[in-house]
C-alpha cells in the first residue's frame, strides 16, 4: 500500500469486514494478501455464517457440497474432503473452520462481537464503528458481508406473544437441539426451511400440525455418502468446472448428475417429448437441484417454463396418495420462479397418523392463542410453535444495522423505495463501504459463494488501484445507481419471476419495494459490468477523491 491509503489517517484497520459467513473470510484472506491491515467482526461464537445461524433439524445444503466450497485456494479445494454429497450445517461449520485454520486467518478473526453501528466522518473519510461491547474501531474501507438471508422474519400474527408454549424460528434454532419427543408442534412455512424441518421431526413429534399456504416445487435431495471417484474427480477437474461456472452459466452452478460443465443449451421448445423426458428423467434421478441446468427458455417462456413444471407436477402427485392432498400440495406457479426446495420424504410424511396438514389457502391465520393457532373456527392446540417463515432477504440485514453514511443517512433511509446500490457492490452516500453478496446483485439466482468471491476479487482489485493512484476515497452516483436500478427492473421483467410472489422480488416482506433487489441478467452479463467498471478505472460511475483534502 502506498502512502496515501488509509494507515496513515490514524485508523485502526484499513478494512473492517463484517459477517464470518465466506464471503467474509475469502475478504479476510484476500485483503491480507494484498497487503492491508484487517479484522473482521462477527456476531457469532463460531464462524460459518449462514450455517452457524441454521442448524434446524434435517438441514442439508442444497448445492453439491463439492460445488457449495470456496475456489480461491487450490489447497483449501485439494485438502478438503466432504463426507457427504449435501453436507449439513456442522459440517459447513467444519468447513469454515477448517478454512479459517488453514489459512491463518483467526488471527484477525473476532467473534462473539456485534458490529452495532458505523459512522462515515466525511472530513477523515474514515467509517468509525462500535460493537456491542462498546469498543470503537477506525478503518477506511468497510466489507459488509452479512449474507442475503440472515434477518429472519415473522409475520405479526394477532396475539402472537400470548402463546404460553415455545416459540422457535428456523434460522435461529437453538444449537444444544430442542427435545420435541412427546410435544405437539405447529409448523408455519413450508419454503426450504419448513419443509426439511417437517420431514424431519415428523417421525419424532407426538402430534404434527403443519401450517401450509403456497406449495412449492419440492424435490427429492438424494443426499449419500460423498462417492470417492466423484471427489476425486472433481478436485482434478476444479479449474475447467468453475470457470464453466463463472462465464457460463446463468446461476453459476454446473455441476449436476456427477458431471462437470456441461450445461444444457437450447430450447425446451425445439426439443421432442422424448428428448425433454431424457433431460428430465436424468435430472430427476440425478436429485437436488439439478432441474436448474435444464433449458434456458424456462426462465424465460411461459410455454417452455410449462413443460418442466407439468412434468415436475406429475412427479409430486404421484408421490400423493390422497388426491385432496394431492391437489393442495402441488404447484401451480411457474416452476423456478420461487427456489425449488429440495427435501427426503417429504410428501410422505403426510401419510402418517400424527401428521395433519391445515390448508391456508383459502383462510389464513386468524391468531396465535395462548394454547396453539386459531383458523377460522377451529383452534389448533400446540405446545411449540415453529416459525419457517424466511428472511427479510438482500436489504435486511443492514437495514437492521446504524450505518450512517453521508449526512447521517442510513441504509434504512435509503433503501425505503428500493435497493439503491450500483451494481450490488455500493450505494451512493455511503463511500468506501462494499456489500457482498446482498442487495442489488444477483445474489439469490447465483451461487452465493461463487458470486461472494468474486465481489471480494473485485473490491481487492479496487482498493489496490485506488492505492497505486493515491486515492482512497470511492463512491458511486445517484446517477449510476439510478441506472443500474433501471437495469435490475429490465432485467427481472424479461424473465418469469415476476409472476410470482417470493423473497427474490421482496414480496414475503409487507410494503418491501423489490426495485433494484437483485440483478436477474446472469452470471456473465454481470461479471462483464464489473469489468467494464474496472477497465474505465472507474470514472463515470464513481466518484474518487483523496480526503481529507489535500492529504492526511
Ligand atoms: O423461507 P421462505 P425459507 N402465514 O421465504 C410461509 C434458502 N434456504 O427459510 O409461500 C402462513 O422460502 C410462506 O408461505 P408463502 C433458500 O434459498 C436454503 O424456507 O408466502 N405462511 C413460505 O411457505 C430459500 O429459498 C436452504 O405462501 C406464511 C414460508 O413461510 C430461502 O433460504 C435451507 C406466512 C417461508 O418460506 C428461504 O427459505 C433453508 C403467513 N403469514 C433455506 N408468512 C438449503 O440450502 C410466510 N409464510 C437447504
Amino acid at each position: 500500500m502506498t502512502e496515501s491509503s488509509s494507515k496513515t489517517a490514524n485508523t485502526d484497520y484499513d478494512v473492517i469486514i463484517v459477517g464470518a459467513g465466506f464471503g467474509g473470510l475469502t475478504a479476510v484472506h484476500r485483503m491480507r494478501e494484498l497487503g492491508f491491515s484487517v479484522r473482521l467482526f462477527e456476531a457469532g461464537t463460531d464462524v460459518g455464517g449462514t450455517w452457524y445461524w441454521n442448524q434446524y433439524p434435517g438441514l442439508k445444503v442444497d448445492v453439491e457440497s463439492v460445488e457449495y466450497s470456496l475456489s480461491f485456494s487450490y489447497v483449501i479445494e485439494q485438502e478438503w474432503s466432504w463426507s457427504e454429497r449435501y453436507a449439513g450445517p456442522q459440517e459447513l461449520c467444519r468447513y469454515a473452520n477448517f478454512v479459517a485454520d488453514r489459512l491463518d486467518l483467526r488471527r484477525d478473526i473476532q467473534l462473539d462481537t456485534r458490529i452495532d453501528s458505523a459512522e462515515f466522518d466525511e472530513d477523515s473519510g474514515i467509517w468509525a464503528l462500535t460493537s456491542n461491547s462498546g469498543e470503537k474501531l477506525r478503518s477506511r474501507f468497510v466489507m459488509m458481508c452479512t449474507g442475503m438471508l440472515n434477518q429472519p422474519i415473522k409475520p405479526q400474527f394477532k396475539g402472537l406473544d400470548s402463546f404460553e408454549g415455545k416459540q422457535y424460528h428456523s434460522a435461529r434454532w437453538p444449537k444444544e437441539g430442542v427435545d420435541l419427543s412427546d410435544q405437539r408442534v405447529g409448523v408455519i412455512g413450508t419454503g426450504s426451511s419448513g419443509v426439511q424441518i417437517i420431514s424431519t421431526i415428523a417421525s419424532e413429534v407426538k402430534h404434527l400440525h403443519v401450517f401450509h399456504r403456497t406449495p412449492g416445487y419440492c424435490l427429492p435431495l438424494r443426499n449419500c455418502k460423498m462417492p470417492e471417484e466423484y471427489s476425486k474427480r472433481v478436485k482434478a477437474n476444479y479449474g475447467e468446472w468453475r470457470a464453466a461456472e463463472r462465464y457460463n452459466s446463468f446461476g453459476g452452478w454446473v455441476a449436476l448428475n456427477y458431471q462437470i460443465g456441461e450445461l444444457v443449451t437450447g430450447s425446451a421448445l425445439d426439443a421432442t417429448p422424448e428428448e425433454q423426458q431424457a433431460l428430465f428423467d436424468e435430472r430427476w434421478k440425478s436429485g437436488g437441484l439439478s432441474f436448474y441446468n435444464v433449458y434456458p427458455d424456462v426462465y424465460t417462456d411461459l410455454e417452455a417454463n410449462a413443460v418442466l413444471g407439468k412434468y415436475l407436477q406429475a412427479k409430486i402427485r404421484e408421490r400423493i396418495k390422497d388426491p385432496k392432498l394431492a391437489e393442495i400440495l402441488t404447484p401451480t406457479y411457474p416452476v423456478l420462479t420461487k427456489r425449488l426446495i429440495a427435501e427426503t420424504n417429504y410428501y410422505e410424511v403426510y401419510e402418517q397418523d400424527n401428521v395433519e396438514l391445515v390448508d391456508l389457502r383459502e383462510q389464513g391465520i386468524d391468531e396465535i392463542t395462548p394454547k396453539g393457532v386459531r383458523v377460522g373456527d377451529t383452534e389448533y392446540e400446540l405446545d411449540c410453535l415453529v416459525f419457517a417463515t424466511g428472511f427479510d432477504a438482500m436489504t435486511g440485514s443492514l437495514k437492521a444495522m446504524d450505518v450512517r453514511g453521508r449526512n447521517g443517512l442510513t441504509f434504512a433511509e435509503h433503501w425505503d423505495d428500493g435497493a439503491r446500490t450500483h451494481m450490488g457492490l455500493m450505494s451512493a452516500g455511503f463511500p468506501n463501504l462494499f456489500i457482498i453478496n446482498a442487495a442489488g446483485s444477483p445474489a439469490p439466482l447465483f451461487q452465493p459463494i461463487i458470486l461472494g468471491q468474486e465481489q471480494v476479487q473485485w473490491v481487492g482489485r479496487l482498493l489496490t488501484q485506488l492505492a497505486e493512484r493515491e486515492l482512497n476515497c470511492i463512491e458511486p452516483s445517484a446517477e449510476a445507481e439510478d441506472n443500474w436500478g433501471g437495469l435490475c427492473e429490465e432485467s427481472v421483467a424479461a424473465t418469469l419471476f415476476p409472476l410470482t410472489d417470493s423473497w427474490y422480488l421482496g414480496n414475503n416482506v409487507p410494503g418491501k419495494s423489490r426495485t433494484g433487489l437483485a440483478y436477474f441478467g446472469g452470471m456473465a452479463s454481470y461479471r462483464q459490468a464489473m469489468t467494464d467498471a474496472e477497465v474505465c478505472g472507474y470514472d463515470g460511475d464513481f466518484m474518487l477523491s483523496t480526503l481529507p483534502k489535500g492529504g492526511n
